[in-house]
Formats: structure tokens, sequence, C-alpha cells
């Protein structure tokens, strides 16, 4: 009985066997002759945590012994994905579990698919949290994750007739094999009532924050496997527990039902992941979210810095509190309202104290996306933070006025409260001031960032503002999702780039390599076919895995232009049906992507593509010269499906608005070729490969601020350029749309008539010229292929390991 779960050496296929079906006889309760899939694959899943399990206590041991620095990254979204395949590869064991489960008759590719996804965020944001947590990991850094454990996270879509409809996704339905729940560590969190002003003694204020409704958080605690599975650290993500005071209340008042009633309505909480990552709609609810998991993740932090053991003015030397983006930024206030009501540290020493250990994460130049929240709600919910903020913005606006005197502007524009329209706290302003550092995600968002929306700020903390561009992780998007290039640069350069992403620039010189070139290209060419594949079972839709696969996958956005690509495709479906096919490479134009449900004008989008898809689908005189594929239920395991077949990347953005994408770094490192703006980190991405290896377009940021001050005006665009007008008057006029004519209206209208925001009309021009000079580089497939290898080659600056270093060295303060 010892050795039930004992595995006594991860290599031997024998020993792990038993533990395999140990498990799944003691932990699943089921019969290895009457099992389903599903059953395995928690047997499996188990059987690997218990592999994280003793690792994960060593790592905690190993920090706790050197006293190490602690860094916390506090986000609202974790886009973790599926956890099986990425474990098994960052602890070593992926081909001997394979045959283990052949030895029971499994695949484990197919057993992987059984896995619900952890799709607790919407895009780029959550995304990147779970690349940085990998990259914790495998530094060795004790870098730890707090979020919330929602019961849905991000909806799954479906595709009816066209239109998007979205349907909750219960990914815990079966339970999640990878968390250890903790019933024990519990924090009460506080909510409404009122604030009461007792003098002390030595006639001090203080503040008594009472009469409040409280909810208590429960954690979850979800292991972090680093690469080579020496580190283990750890995400813990709190759900929403009714506290027994109100259940009491009503209990003693026999009011069951009404107990009870109370009791989901508070655990409610922690339901559902709110879907947006562009319009603020400013819900109670999700002001709620946000500090229910800030609270309980500072108290948990108190509690292991072991305050009866130090001074509060260590904190900052050993703990270093990263915010992404302002969702958690209620934190500032909620240090401080612990520093200065429950521990009375006097406010300067406070302050200095919350400063020093917080840094902020900025995504979005977007207004519409800047949170903020009305003073009015803020009082109702959280009254002695709101207090706090007026503080804290007394303080700095007295010192902005002492060094800029005269300046009332100023002082009205870096205010935390917004004055005009109704009240508001600016989350930015307050994260700000808040913190030691502040950071964008690529080196143009961060220039915009000083010298725009925050000019004002960086004015007045010209040391705060700093530029990191984002990364990905080489373990899950090339490691993983790309067995065969993976496989292919270990046996060119050996295994070491896994970790030093940067050893792909020795790939440099193959691209001169004939031999390696076409074993370069046997690789891209079986991903594509294994792409076609799954698109033929999944969605019976032919495609030829010959033809030229142009990609566009992330979030609908209007600012990402969709619609402009959509453009290029009715262009060249107009061109081949007026017989100009003779220099058009055939091609396969495939999009995937979630819209926010309350998003119209990128819902409507959606509905185009695929009318679009339908038309062109029908259309015999383009069959095997062009189709249009849209990919239902973008997620994380259909990214690392898709990105390995990606020849041409489209990174289309209106310049100046996409802060970084990380989509772009993804399909680079997998050998495809970007078609994009000067926009994010797309400039970096050229800067990288050489600007001969990539394809840029378009109006540059500069360019287009410059050209919407002197009036910009959509009808040219229109009647200047033919093809133009004609795939937009097709579109308006209800080609794609025969059963309902003006259906696009609202589209064609926000580009004609309310001005083209997006300015999809003034890149039109260059980027269809653009996507010719693509043609003619795809005829020449020699060349083509020296291209994608270079981008693979010179990609590795963009690893999450490098972003990681960089917050270590310039933010945090742990180097490595
Ligand atoms: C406030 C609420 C509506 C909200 C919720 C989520 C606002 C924004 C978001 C998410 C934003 C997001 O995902 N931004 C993306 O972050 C990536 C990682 O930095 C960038 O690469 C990408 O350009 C940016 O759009």
């Amino acid at each position: 009985p010892e050795d039930i779960y004992e595995i006594t050496n991860p290599k031997d296929i024998s020993s792990l066997k038993r533990a395999l079906v140990n498990r799944l006889i003691y932990s699943i309760g089921k019969d290895p002759v009457e099992t389903q899939e599903r059953d395995w694959f928690f047997a499996l899943a188990y059987v690997v945590r218990d592999l994280l399990t003793l690792r994960w206590m060593e790592s905690m041991r190993r920090y706790y012994l050197q006293d190490a620095k602690r860094v916390y990254y506090l986000s609202m979204e974790f886009l973790i994905g599926r956890a099986l395949g990425n474990s098994l590869l960052n602890i070593g064991c992926y081909d001997e579990f394979k045959l283990v489960l052949e030895d029971v008759g499994l695949d484990l590719e197919e057993l992987a698919e059984t896995e619900e996804e952890a799709a607790l965020g919407n895009g780029g944001l959550g995304r990147l949290a779970a690349c940085y947590l990998d990259s914790l990991a495998t530094l060795r850094l004790p870098g730890f994750g707090y979020g919330i454990h929602y019961d849905y996270g991000m909806f799954s879509q479906r595709i009816e007739d066209g239109y998007q409809i979205e349907h909750p996704e219960n990914w815990l339905r079966y339970g999640n094999p990878w968390e250890f729940p903790r019933p024990d560590v519990l924090y009460r969190v506080q909510f409404r009532g009122h604030v009461v002003e007792c003098p002390n003694a030595d006639g001090k204020r203080r503040y008594r924050w009472i009469d409040t409704e409280d909810v208590m958080a429960m954690a979850y605690d979800i292991p972090v496997p680093g690469y080579g599975g020496e580190t283990v650290n750890n995400l813990r993500l709190w759900a929403a527990k009714a506290s027994r005071d109100f259940e009491l209340k009503y209990f003693n008042e026999g009011n069951y039902i009404k107990a009870v009633e109370e009791k989901t309505q508070s655990e409610n909480l922690s339901k559902v992941l709110y879907p947006d990552d562009t319009t603020q709609m400013g819900r109670e609810l999700r002001l709620k979210q946000e500090y229910f998991f800030v609270s309980a993740s500072l108290q948990d932090i108190l509690k292991k810095f072991r305050i009866d053991q130090r001074d509060f003015s260590d904190l900052p030397q050993e703990v270093a509190i990263q915010l992404n983006d302002t969702h958690p930024s209620v934190a500032i206030p909620e240090l401080m309202r612990i520093l200065l009501d429950e521990h009375q540290v006097p406010w300067d020493d406070a302050w200095a104290i919350t400063v020093r250990t917080f840094s902020y994460t900025n995504h979005t130049l977007l207004p519409e996306a800047l949170e903020v929240w009305s003073v009015r709600l803020f009082e109702e919910l959280l009254p002695r933070h709101l207090q706090i903020i007026y503080e804290i913005n007394h303080r700095f606006l007295t010192e902005v006025g002492e060094r800029f005197p005269g300046d009332m502007g100023l002082i009205q524009r870096v205010s935390i409260i917004d004055e005009e329209r109704g009240k508001r706290v600016r989350m930015a302003h307050l994260a700000i001031i808040g913190s030691h550092k502040v950071n964008g995600v690529a080196a143009l968002h961060t220039r915009l960032m000083r010298t725009t929306i925050f000019r004002d700020f960086a004015r007045i903390f010209p040391d705060r503002f700093v530029s990191i561009t984002n990364g990905i992780t080489p373990r899950r998007w090339l490691n993983q999702a790309n067995r065969g290039l993976a496989k292919l640069i270990t046996e060119t350069i050996g295994p070491g780039w896994v970790t030093d992403l940067e050893r792909l620039r020795q790939l440099a010189a193959m691209a001169d390599e004939a031999e390696f070139r076409a074993r370069f290209r046997a690789v891209k060419s079986a991903n594509k076919q294994h792409l076609a594949s799954l698109i033929a079972k999944r969605l019976n839709i032919g495609i030829d895995p010959a033809s030229l696969f142009d990609v566009q996958i992330k979030r609908m956005h209007e600012y990402k232009r969709q619609l402009l690509n959509l453009l290029h495709v009715i262009t060249r479906y107009n061109r081949l049906r007026a017989g100009l096919s003779q220099d058009m490479v055939p091609r396969t134009v495939i999009f995937g992507g979630k819209a926010a449900p309350g998003y119209h004008a990128a819902k409507l989008v959606i509905k185009l593509i695929n009318d679009v898809s339908k038309v062109i689908g029908r259309d015999s005189t383009v069959a095997g010269l062009l189709k249009v594929v849209f990919v239902p239920d973008y997620n994380v395991s259909r990214a690392m499906e898709i990105m390995p077949a990606v020849e041409l990347s489209e990174q289309i953005s209106t310049a100046g608005m996409e802060a970084s994408g990380t989509g772009n770094m993804k399909m680079a490192v997998n050998g495809a070729i970007t078609i994009g703006t000067l926009d994010g980190a797309n400039i970096e991405i050229r800067e990288k490969v050489g600007e001969k290896n990539i394809f840029i377009f378009g109006h540059t940021a500069e360019q287009l601020d410059e050209m919407r001050r002197g009036g910009y005006d959509a009808w040219r665009f229109y009647y200047d350029n033919e093809e133009l007008k004609l795939a937009l008057d097709m579109i308006s006029t209800g080609y794609f749309s025969p059963d309902e004519q003006d259906r696009f209206k609202p589209l064609i209208d926000s580009l004609l008539r309310e001005g083209d925001r997006f300015a999809i009309l003034a890149d039109y021009e260059s980027y269809i010229a653009c996507q010719e000079e693509v043609d003619r580089l795809y005829l020449d497939s020699e060349t083509w292929t020296r291209k994608a290898i270079l981008n693979v080659a010179h990609s590795g600056w963009f690893s999450s390991d490098r972003a990681v270093r960089e917050y270590a060295e310039r933010i945090w303060n742990t180097p490595i």
C-alpha cells in the first residue's frame, strides 16, 4: 500500500504504469476494464500532479531558506489553456507516458484533447500573464500569480447561420485535476458599510470601517512547472464563499430560504469572467471582483511576509507586486488602508512603502478601455478606499501645484478624480501615482504613452516610465505546439534553445543551405496538412494544403481591422473573376476570433466574413484559387493547432492602436512571414528579422495623426480607387447578403459616413500592393523559405524569459 502513488523513477515505464493504474482504481474509482477516456485522462493528470507536488514543496522550501524576494503578479486574467502536454514536456516525461498509454491501448495526443481548457482570460493580457508564470518558474524565480477562480471562463463561440452565438463554458463540470482546493486558506473581504472616526489617546485620528457586508475568499492552488521540472511555482485563484454571519442572521430569524438565497448571491462574485476587453462598462459586480481578489491576495501576501518578525518598512525589499493593467489597482488604497488603519503606520511611511512595492503595466491607449469608476459606486462599495484615494489625490495635487505653479489645467488633467461628466475615479492615474514603475508593452506603445495619454505624468515622474516589450513562452508556443519544427531545430543546434531562445540565431546560416530549406519546408507542409485535416474533420471544409495559408487569429476588434483583410479578399476575388489569375497564388485565408457579446460592429464583421466565405466557396470560377475559412471558438488550443501552419501572419492594426501584440511573435517563431503595419511589437519584429524579411505597409502613427489633424476625407479614398469602391459597393448593395441587402450598412457607414476611425480606407491601397508582393515572393519558394527561416532565427528575443528578466532587473530588483 505504501507505493500506491509512489513513482520510484519517473523514467521507469513500469513504475509509471503502476502509478497510473493505481490512480485509476483508488482516486477515480474505476475498474481498468470499464474505463472511459476521461477516466484515463484524470488518472494521468493526477499522476503528473503527484510528480509536480514534491518539486513544488521543494521550491517553496528553497525560497524560504534563501529568504528570497517574492514577486506577486496580480491579474484578473490567466489564460492558461490545457496543462497536460505542457506539464509532461516541462518535467521531461512526455515520451515515457506516451509509451505507458500505448501499453494500455491509448494515444496520448488524443487523450490530451479531453482536457477542458482553463480559459480564464479574454486574449493578449491574460495569455501574457500565463506566459510570464511559465518563465518565472523556468528562471527559478519566486514568482506567484494571484487571480480569480471563475466558474465560467471565456464563453465558447458557435457560429450559427454565420453569426456568433455565445455559450457558457462550464470548464469545472468534471472537476479540475490540477488544482488543490484549500478550504483552510480563507479570508474575509468587506464591502459597503461605513467609516467612523475615533480619536486616539494621542489625539491622532483613526478610522474604522464597520457594518460591512462580507464575503469569504477561498484559495485554489494550481502548480506552475518550470522547464526542466526543477522549480514548480504556484498560481493561487480565489473563489467566493458566503460568510457565515449573514447566514446566521437569517437562520436566527427562521428564514432558511432567505439565508440560502443570500449565500448564492455572494458566491456569484467569482461566477463569470467579463468577456469584454475594450469597453469598460462600469458594472458593480466587476468592481467587486477586483476588490475581492485584491483584498484576499494582499492578506495572503502580508501573512507570508510575517509581520510579527519584521517591520513594514522592509516590505519593498521582500515583496514586489506587479499590477496587470489597472484591474487590480485598488490594491494601492487597500495596502494604504491596512497600513494606516490596521497597523497605525504614519501616512508618509505607508505611502513610501506602497509606492516602492507596486508597479503597473499598461496594455492599452484606447480611451474606451481605460478604467473609470463612478465616485458614487466607489463610495457605496468601498467607502474607506474612496477616502484614501481622495487623500492620495489631495497630497499629489498639492505637490504638483508647488512644482508647477499656476498651471491649473495640469492639476485638472492629472487629478485621480475626473470632475467632468459626473465624478469618476480614473484608475490609471491612481496606478501611476501609486507605483514606482509604469511600463508599456512595446517600444512604440511606451513612447506614445509618454507623449500622449500620460504626457503630464511623464513630466511629473520622468523616471517612472519604462518599456518592456512583451514575450511569449517558447515551451508552449514552439516546443509543444510545433513538435516537428522543434525536432528539426534540436537536431540542428541542440536542445538548449528551449530555455535560451536567442540560440535560434544559429539557424540563420542554415537558411542558405538548400537541404535545410527542404527539411524546413517539409515540416511546414506537414503542419499545413495536419491543420487541413483538422478543418476537414471538424468543419467539413476542404482546404488545399498546397495553397498559401494566410491567417488572422485574434480577438475581433475594429482597430485590429479584420475588415481590411476582408477588403483584400474581396478585391482578390474580383480580380480572379476578371480573369487576372496568372500571377496570383492560390490562397486559403483563415480567420478566427471572438467578439465581445455586446460589440455589434465586431459581431457584424464575423457575419460578413462568413457571408463572403459562402459566396466565394460557391463560385466555381475561383475554386482552387481562393478560399475563406472562419475557424469557430478560437482559444489557446486552437491557437496551438493553427500557429505551426501559418505562412502569412496578418498583423494589420491601425498604427498606434495595438499596444504590442503577441500572436505576431508566436507566428514568427513558427516560421511565418508577417504582413503588418508599423504598430506595437511589429516594429521590433522588423528590427530583429530585418526589413527584407517582413512585409510592412500603411501609414505610421505619426502620419495618421497628421492626416487626422488636416481632416480625414474617407470619400476621397473611395472615389480615388475603383477596386476599393467596387468592394465597398458589393458589401453595401447586398452582393454577399442577397437575403438582407442592408445587413452591413453599419460597417459601411462607419467607414464612409462616420470618419473611418481606424483608417481602413487610408491603408487599403498600400495593403493591396503589399499583398501583391506576397504573391510574387511565394512563387519563389526557395526565397520564401529562406526568409521564413530567418524569421525563426531572429525571433529569440521575443521569449518571455527575456521579458521576465527585464522586469526582474528594471522593476522588481530581483536580478537573475
Ligand atoms: C477594463 C476591461 C474592459 C478590460 C478587460 C481586458 C480592458 C482590457 C482588457 C484586455 C486587454 C488586452 O488584452 N490587451 C492586449 O494586451 C496584450 C498584452 O500586453 C497586448 O499584446 C495587446 O496589444 C493588447 O491589446
